[in-house]
């Protein structure tokens, strides 16, 4: 066959020139020439400019304390006349006429810019400047100067900064998922207001609101005065596994994992290894660490990963000393986060919330008969509310007596041994304050049907056990219990609540060499967060947060 490509092609046949076309090619070729002449000239322009303004080198680690840097927070009027160099975030930025303003910030601080045409600044730097897009991160030499008037838009009101030099590090997208200003907002007030979902899908932008910032700073003195407050008390921190071969909680809410061609879990809690790592002679340990549920619950304060916040202890006698650790734990938590004011007014100002209250008025002690352990005085109070001693004067209730106060208000009437649903517990939360007080309330002697296998019984009734919860504003914080150190007691235990431990073969055996009584007791960290600041959601403590509908960002 042949290849018609190769066949004779006939010749072309004349184009014929068209001269309205070709005119106005022509023109166009033209403004191309006189677009690119123009744009070379601007860049020769800057070019000329790129030591006062324009965009920063790559930092890529080239040099290395070659600069002295000073931040907005640190910046005061003790630098007036002396030049500085800043690098921060643009809030805001605006040219008028021959002059152009910015705000710039970092962390709680905000100060402004300026800079006005003279013979060291062009205008072509004021338009520079009058276009670099919120949000982007720059790096300023400035002169700083007094205000005559005190500026009231920045944090900084007695100084100002003359731009000298100005280039942008890093430029930010011009258009914003939502803007800082409708994040800021209050529920209750007036505007835009930005869709949850949204703040948490661009949480980096949502963090730089003053209140979700403050928040996360308030997350980490808790734990750090959990961990403090151990420390300080003779607590060794623990780091137990978080992959593990059997449920440690027991029941269903366990993810379940392929390890090398055989299952294993994420850790419900550190439970069964810290009450492990006590017998290996360590009298009171903690952990800060990852916990894991598969739990489907969508609500305001489950989440499927959370800090859990554990503590495990030697016993000498009684449960009592547990509680008495934990409650110095959280006094000196509480009284240290109140020193916090300028995150609990930043968090206040957007989540308005009355401060907390954990201690029982003195008078209310006399007044309602409320005993005190340690000064051996029985309570003559009718459900029985008792403090550790006339210092700390945190309240303790008993389960059933919590259930009695619960009946006053209820139409229809729990048993001792019910168990107290989220409703309930908000309402018994609101009864307490009420008569009490107080936001924070321990309640013990919990009924053995909704306590672990691991759960040490009470002696004078076996439907009851040692263990105990721990509430604010009506929510559960945290909960614990002298756990069972005898192996055959474990097992039956176990056996009676249909819970198959030959998975936890090991643990029971940890027993089995000589094993110390001992209790503890496990707090959600987001929890504490939210309710300590009186918040609706523990997505809004959680900065990247984990729930059934969320693995991602
Ligand atoms: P518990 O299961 O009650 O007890 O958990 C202890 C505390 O952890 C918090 N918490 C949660 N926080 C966020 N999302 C969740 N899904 C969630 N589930 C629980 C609560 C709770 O009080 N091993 C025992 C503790 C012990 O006895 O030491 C335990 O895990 O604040």
């Amino acid at each position: 066959m042949s290849d018609p490509a190769a066949a004779p092609q006939p010749p072309a046949a004349e184009k014929k020139v068209n001269p309205k076309q070709a005119e106005k090619e022509a023109r166009k070729a033209a403004r191309l020439a006189e677009e690119k002449a123009k744009a070379d000239e601007k860049a020769a322009l800057l070019a000329q400019y790129a030591d006062t303004f324009g965009t920063a080198e790559l930092i890529q680690s080239l040099t290395y304390n070659s600069k002295t840097y000073i931040t907005v927070p640190a910046l005061s009027a003790a630098l007036v006349d002396q030049t500085v160099l800043v690098r921060a975030r643009v809030s805001t930025t605006r040219k008028k006429g021959k002059m152009a303003f910015m705000v710039l910030r970092d962390e709680h601080d905000s100060v402004q810019a300026m800079a006005a045409v003279d013979e060291k600044v062009p205008k072509e730097m004021i338009d520079f400047i009058g276009q670099v897009p919120c949000e982007s991160i720059v790096e300023v030499q400035a002169h700083v100067c007094g205000t005559a008037q005190p500026i009231t838009s920045t944090t900084h009101a007695d100084i100002e900064l003359k731009i000298e030099k100005i280039h942008v590090v890093s430029e930010s997208q011009r258009t914003l998922p939502f803007t800082l200003e409708d994040a800021t907002r209050r529920e209750d007030e007036e505007g835009v207001k930005v869709n949850f979902d949204t703040r948490l899908a661009t949480r980096w932008l949502d963090m730089r609101t003053p209140a979700s910032n403050a928040i996360f700073r308030m997350q980490s003195r808790v734990c750090q005065y959990f961990r403090q407050y151990l420390i300080d008390n003779d607590f060794c921190e623990i780091h137990t596994p978080k992959i593990i071969s059997a449920a440690s909680e027991g029941g269903a809410n366990v993810f379940k994992l392929g390890y090398f061609g055989r299952d294993a879990y994420l850790a419900q809690s550190p439970q069964l290894y810290k009450q492990m790592a006590l017998q290996g002679d360590i009298p009171r340990v903690f952990e800060v660490g990852s916990v894991f549920r598969a739990e489907n619950s969508n609500t305001h304060r489950h989440l499927t990963e959370f800090v859990g916040l554990d503590v495990e202890m030697r016993i000498s006698e009684h449960y009592y000393e547990v509680l008495d650790v934990a409650e110095g734990l959280f006094n000196y938590m509480f009284e240290h986060l109140a020193t916090h004011t300028k995150e609990l007014e930043d968090i206040c100002r957007q989540y308005p919330f009355e401060p907390l209250v954990w201690k029982i008025p003195e008078e209310k002690i006399r007044e309602l008969g409320v005993g005190v352990i340690s000064d051996r005085v029985e309570p003559t109070d009718q459900y029985k509310g008792r403090v550790h001693n006339l210092e700390s004067r945190m309240l303790r209730l008993y389960y059933p007596d919590c259930i009695d106060l619960l009946n006053t208000v209820l139409t229809e009437k729990m048993s001792h041994v019910d168990d107290i649903n989220t409703t309930n517990e908000k309402l018994l939360g609101k009864l307490v304050k009420e008569r009490y007080g107080v936001d924070f309330f321990i309640s013990d002697r919990f009924p053995s049907s909704v306590r672990p296998f691991y759960t040490m019984s009470c002696k004078d009734d076996e439907r009851f056990t040692n263990s105990y919860d721990m509430f604010i504003r009506g929510e559960e914080i945290s909960s614990g219990a002298q756990r069972i150190h005898v192996p055959e007691l474990l097992l039956e235990r176990a056996k009676s609540l249909q819970v198959d431990l030959t998975p936890c073969k090991d643990y029971v055996d940890a027993f089995r060499l000589g094993a110390w009584p001992h209790g503890g007791f496990g707090v959600g960290m987001e929890r504490v967060v939210m309710l300590y600041l009186g918040l609706g959601n523990v997505r809004l403590v959680s900065m990247f947060p984990r729930d059934p509908q969320r693995v991602t960002p």
